[in-house]
């Protein structure tokens, strides 16, 4: 007899529009909610300006401004918010105004519902699986597109049941957990996956802690993951105010999955991921001693309240170490002010920190990059090369209390040996509630009055065409395994050309190749198309589609890789480059920088089989690559873009 339905496809099944639940499928659904924020968000509201819906057809909709809020070296930051609040205004959306903290955080207090769809422009949407809530990152593009109601179509994931047995032991956290899982689980592809998480172990997991490990799911290009909504969840709700939000969601260790890890929490120990790549992480002890000259505490996946308040108790009455930055950010404004009532902010300063914003800040390179060649220790969830705004510095990613033991230290630590009593933390009844920074659309009928204002740096994204039904190209930039959207174009200074995909443009590869801007505009002179080719994991991280339209701006049409990240993947092709992968992964040792390339019957094969045919006159080979576009994809590469599909349509 078959199972139950996982929950993961119980959620799915409820809003689904188009297709049927198996694991690899298309299948199109409609969301509850929608979640866009500011680095995100002003390329969403330009698409939909473009596509100009007679009125949104989206349940609820926020905007949140936590990118993009340094304001520095100009009016850029300052202009997007401007646009941001009133484009959220003309067409329905909640604005949540910069200083209110990380949308992903704030959404989880004030808006996620378990059971439940959210789609969001971000890839740590799926933090929200913390609160048994199904959340799905995706491009800016498609969420445009599912703002006019259009349904969002993704691929069925294949869903993996996680068993937490045991306790966790003393010092021991969520972080900790999340890390071991992701060095337990580093090494397969998770793309295309779901984690649904059950099992005695998690009834001891507050909801902040249960976000913090689906947070970090997206570091393995899971689809996302998903916590169960039980007592602990109703609690949560209930101090948050919102105790109606509640339904339960049972995660059954019974139901029909494609396979099952078991974790005993009992053997997680402090873990640190070494530089650069949050999926090498190991037991914190290995690597103690190492000196250490800057802490950063806070971001959407440890910037809650129960993390941020356990490093102040840990830290109360001490000094931190003199050589040492340390850096504190609370996620939310509500995270901020109970840190203030309960004098846990003044605890921080009198040890020696500095406050920062709520903001994602030096998460994302906006702020505290530290010194050349230094080591940054930090509670974010990336620590991909240069990602913190300096290129050499070594980042490590740990618990806030593997943290604070690190400030006081001066050096890398497992906090139990600072031989101290766990700190111990109670938490609110009731959480302060100040909505007064979400600022509510008008009403319906005076929405359409309210004029949009755009400042000088935000540009209309360049039009695209129709793809040709040959290419002739020059293969411009070998790359290798892992290459991020942070590789692809970076964020920290250049966050401000968000909304000018033409001026961010020039940034493309910057930290790989400096030359490669130059090269590839000088091919698309030349009436040739850039190829590029890239190995495994091709675009992991951000979901930011710019890394997409920026190549495509300068004349990539085709990308060959080992394989694909699932979300940019979806941002190439609705920004209409065509992704190959190789069949034989010799074929990408064959494949030279500056090769011709030809592929003769592109849009015939892309129709027709799944093959392609790419061959070099000057090499003198011919392969054949393959792809797993379905029908509607290769409909939206042929139009030229998502946009063009939707608008013909
Ligand atoms: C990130 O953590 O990399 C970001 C910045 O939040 C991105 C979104 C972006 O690039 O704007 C993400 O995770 O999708
Ligand atoms: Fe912001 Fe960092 Fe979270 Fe991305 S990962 S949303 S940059 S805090």
């Amino acid at each position: 007899m078959a199972g139950a339905q996982n929950a993961v496809y119980q959620i799915l099944s409820r809003n689904l529009a188009h297709g049927s639940l198996r694991p690899g499928a298309e299948i199109g659904v409609r969301a509850d909610q929608l979640l866009v924020q500011d680095g995100t968000g002003t390329m969403v509201f330009l698409h939909l300006q473009r596509l100009n819906p007679p009125r949104l057809k989206g349940k609820l909709a926020v905007c949140y401004v936590d990118h993009n809020t340094l304001g520095d070296g100009g009016p850029e930051n300052a202009d997007d918010h401007t646009f941001l609040k009133s484009a959220c205004a003309h067409y329905g959306l909640i604005f949540s105004r910069p200083g209110n903290g990380i949308g992903h955080q704030v959404h989880l207090e004030r808006f996620a519902e378990p059971g439940r769809l959210l789609l969001g422009a971000d890839s740590h949407v799926v933090t929200m699986g913390g609160l048994g809530m199904l959340a799905i990152g995706t491009g800016g593009l498609e969420l445009a597109v599912a703002m006019t109601g259009v349904p969002h179509y993704m691929i069925c994931p294949a869903v993996v049941r996680v068993v937490l047995n045991g306790r966790l032991r003393p010092w021991c956290s969520a972080k900790d957990v999340v890390l071991h899982l992701l060095s337990m689980m580093a090494g397969h592809s998770w793309t295309g996956m779901a984690l649904e998480y059950c099992g005695e172990g998690v009834k001891q997991l507050s909801v902040p802690q249960r976000a913090t490990i689906a947070n970090m799911g997206a570091e393995l290009g899971l689809t996302t993951s998903l916590f169960p909504s039980d007592e602990v969840t109703r609690g949560w709700l209930v101090a948050q105010g919102r105790g109606r939000a509640y339904r339960r969601l049972n995660v059954s260790a019974r139901a029909e999955v494609a396979d099952e890890i078991v974790l005993d929490l009992g053997t997680v120990e402090p873990m640190v991921a070494l530089p650069p790549s949050p999926l090498k992480a190991v037991p914190v002890r290995q690597v103690a001693g190492l000196p250490v000259q800057q802490v950063a505490v806070g971001s959407c996946t440890n910037g809650s309240f129960e993390d941020i308040a356990q490093v102040a108790l840990l830290l109360r009455g001490k000094r931190i170490t003199p050589d040492l930055d340390l850096v504190v950010a609370p996620a939310t404004r509500q995270a901020q002010r109970l840190m203030l009532q309960r004098g846990y902010l003044q605890a921080l300063v009198e040890a020696g920190a500095r406050l920062a914003e709520p903001a994602c800040g030096f998460c994302i390179g906006q702020g505290h990059a530290p010194a050349s060649g230094t080591v940054s220790v930090r509670t974010v969830n990336r620590n991909y090369e240069g990602r913190c705004g300096t290129r050499d510095a070594q980042v490590y990613l740990v618990s806030p209390l593997t943290a604070a033991a690190c400030a006081l230290r001066g050096q890398l630590c497992d906090p139990r040996d600072l031989r101290r009593q766990r700190p111990r933390l109670t938490l609110p009844r009731r959480f302060p509630v100040d909505d007064s920074l979400l600022l509510q659309p008008p009403p319906g009928n005076r929405r359409r009055r309210i004029e949009i204002i755009r400042g000088p740096n935000i540009i209309d994204p360049p039009r695209s065409e129709p793809l040709p039904t040959s290419l002739e190209g020059v293969i411009t930039l070998k790359l290798g395994d892992q290459v991020t959207t942070d590789h692809i174009l970076p964020a920290g200074p250049y966050l401000k050309f968000r909304s000018n995909v033409q001026e961010y443009a020039w940034h493309t590869f910057k930290g790989i190749d400096p030359r490669f801007v130059h090269r590839a505009k000088d091919i698309q002179k030349r009436g040739l198309a850039n190829v590029l080719v890239a190995g495994q994991g091709y675009g992991a991280g951000s979901s930011r589609e710019h890394a997409a339209m920026c190549p495509r701006h300068l004349g990539v049409r085709v990308i060959m890789a080992k394989s694909f990240e699932r979300i940019h993947l979806s941002n190439l092709i609705h920004h209409g480059i065509v992704p190959l992968t190789f069949i034989d992964p010799r074929d990408y040792d064959r494949l030279r920088q500056e090769d011709d390339v030809e592929l003769p019957w592109l849009v015939a094969e892309l129709r027709r089989s799944s093959l392609v045919t790419v061959r070099s006159h000057g090499r003198g080979y011919e392969l054949k690559l393959k792809h797993s576009l379905s029908r509607r994809q290769v409909d939206i590469l042929l139009c030229g873009s998502l946009c063009d599909y939707v608008c013909r349509k």
